[in-house]
């Protein structure tokens, strides 16, 4: 069956206020580079690219009470969410572009309200070698892109939990993750007391990632909305380098296109941000063409032989 897909809104989010490393900012260009519309139009997507969202600058100060750069962080995500909603309001596709990984906070509390207004399902997938459930008392780091799935979850400061105007935006239950393998002491315990799905780098060895993406994508119906957050550290660091907080032992080449192919045969994904691509630490732009690879999968490239 050849799948028709809904119009997509490019939205760019050059910023990495909430990274502890700089570079992420330069990620939309860098997939842009890649020709990630070109790629989709190839496919007969209808998409339009929206830009870059506006932000303020990276003031790059040390963390203050467990956060660094709050305010800066609250008001790229604004900005987003804003952005993004109207794009739902519309019939359209987000595609968001970052930007480090804190953006997802904006982008999904966007997603849950549509959903919300719709009476339909959500569930999200989090594609990452991290949890990021972090919190300002237990972070290492303090930087908030290790804390989107907590702040999404209603852990975390007013401003982020309240961004979308209803506290929790989403449940535990709707979150699935995948390609796991670097989740601080303090943070794992706040996971397990969560009790969201994990399927983690040793699951994925054991059981396989088709087994693994069966049953992440278990129950999905026609009123589900799917939101995909796909962080490329999720990759190997050796298939992408481009990114601050590389992990070894990461989800390889074919499994990455499993993942993508089984999302697009679902037929649900109604969202995805695309995240910390950062091209000064990358080798010839490789893991922003990566990331344009695995979508192009994700709008039914490789299912191309199974039409
Ligand atoms: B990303 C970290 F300590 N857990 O909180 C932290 F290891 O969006 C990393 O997944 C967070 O890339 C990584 O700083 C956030 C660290
Ligand atoms: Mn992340
Ligand atoms: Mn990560
Ligand atoms: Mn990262």
């Amino acid at each position: 069956m050849t799948r028709t897909y809904p119009p997509v809104s490019i939205l760019g989010v050059p910023t990495d206020v909430g990274a502890g490393h700089r570079g992420a900012r330069m990620g939309p260009e860098a997939l842009r580079i890649a020709g990630l519309a070109e790629a989709l139009q190839a496919r007969g997507v209808d998409v339009v690219d929206r830009g870059n969202v506006d932000g303020p600058p990276n003031p790059w100060l040390p963390p203050v009470e467990g956060y660094r750069h709050l305010d800066q962080v609250v008001a790229w995500n604004r900005a987003l969410m804003d952005a993004s909603a109207a794009e739902l309001r519309a019939g359209r596709m987000p595609v968001v572009l970052g930007g480090d990984h804190s953006l997802a906070i904006g982008s999904i509390a966007a997603v849950a309200n549509h959903c919300r207004a719709q009476r339909r399902k959500l569930r999200v997938l989090w594609l990452d070698a991290h949890s990021d459930f972090n919190t300002s008392r237990v972070t290492p780091s303090g930087n908030i892109h290790g804390m989107p799935v907590a702040c999404l979850c209603g852990i975390g400061p007013d401003a982020l939990t309240g961004i979308g105007g209803h506290v929790p935006a989403i449940t535990p239950d709707q979150v699935k993750q995948i390609g796991i393998r670097s989740v601080d002491q303090e943070e794992k315990r706040l996971v397990k007391e969560h009790g969201f799905d994990i399927f983690d780098m040793r699951f994925i060895d054991e059981v396989g990632m088709k087994r693994v993406m069966e049953q992440a994508l278990d129950g999905l119906d026609a009123d589900t909305h799917l939101h995909v957050s796909f962080d490329v550290d999720f990759l190997d660091p050796g298939i992408a380098p481009g990114t601050g907080t590389t992990v070894p032992g990461g989800v390889n080449y074919r499994e990455a296109q499993l993942v993508m192919e089984m999302i697009a045969d679902s037929g649900r994904m109604g969202s995805l941000d695309v995240v910390e691509v950062s091209p000064a630490l990358d080798d010839r732009n490789v893991t922003a063409e990566l990331a344009v690879d695995l979508v192009e999968s994700l709008f039914g490239k490789s299912t191309l032989m199974r039409d």
